[in-house]
């Protein structure tokens, strides 16, 4: 009588331990666009153009560079698709998504900190660069509330960043973020 009301009491908890063994959160974050409306580097008129290098940071999921110090892309004032400014670059072989990033959601710590940096080369100050464009926001919330989370974000330049020389573009970034389930081990 007692062994059998002990199986009782386990059979619950072992189907409950199955399901949780058998999926993970992750969230996707998908750069969009950068749009400029001003773009200062020291040349004549209010759309300069800069020679832009960027990161693609959303932590925890492994963060993606693109272009570089030493290769550089054009950009002035108006709208840039993230997928599309990475096609040339010399990191754009590391994987089909150029504007997107997967970040494992932790239990213990249920948010994802987001903060794509853009810079502007400048060859004439000797290898100091200037601070174009970034955002940074953390997103957090309750672990069993990422799996159906779906939000599109636009943070102007600077916005949530501490710089101490600024931002020498104006405009805005867009990205969406969306939870979902996955296997252990990785969507
Ligand atoms: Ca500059
Ligand atoms: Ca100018
Ligand atoms: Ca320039
Ligand atoms: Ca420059």
């Amino acid at each position: 009588m007692a062994a059998n009301s002990g199986e009782a009491q386990s059979a619950p908890s072992a189907v409950y331990e199955y399901r949780q063994l058998n999926c993970e959160v992750y969230a996707e974050i998908k750069f969009e666009t950068v749009t400029f409306t001003d773009v200062d580097d020291h040349e004549p008129g209010s759309c300069d153009t800069a020679e832009v290098y960027y990161t693609l940071i959303a932590y925890p999921a492994e963060s993606k560079q693109f272009w570089s110090m030493d290769n550089t892309f054009d950009m002035d004032c108006g709208t840039y698709i993230f997928d599309r400014m990475a096609v040339g670059s010399p990191q754009a072989s590391i994987g089909d998504n150029y504007d997107t990033l997967i970040a494992p959601i932790d239990p213990a710590n249920p948010s994802v900190t987001i903060w794509p940096f853009l810079s502007d080369e400048d060859d004439i100050f000797g290898g100091v660069n200037d601070h174009l464009c970034s955002v940074a926001t953390v997103i957090r919330m309750p672990y069993q509330n990422w799996a159906n989370y779906s939000k599109k974000y636009s943070l102007r330049c600077g916005e949530g960043v501490t710089s101490s020389s600024g931002f020498d573009a104006e405009g805005y970034i867009e990205f969406t973020v969306k939870g979902f389930k996955a296997p252990p081990g990785g969507p």
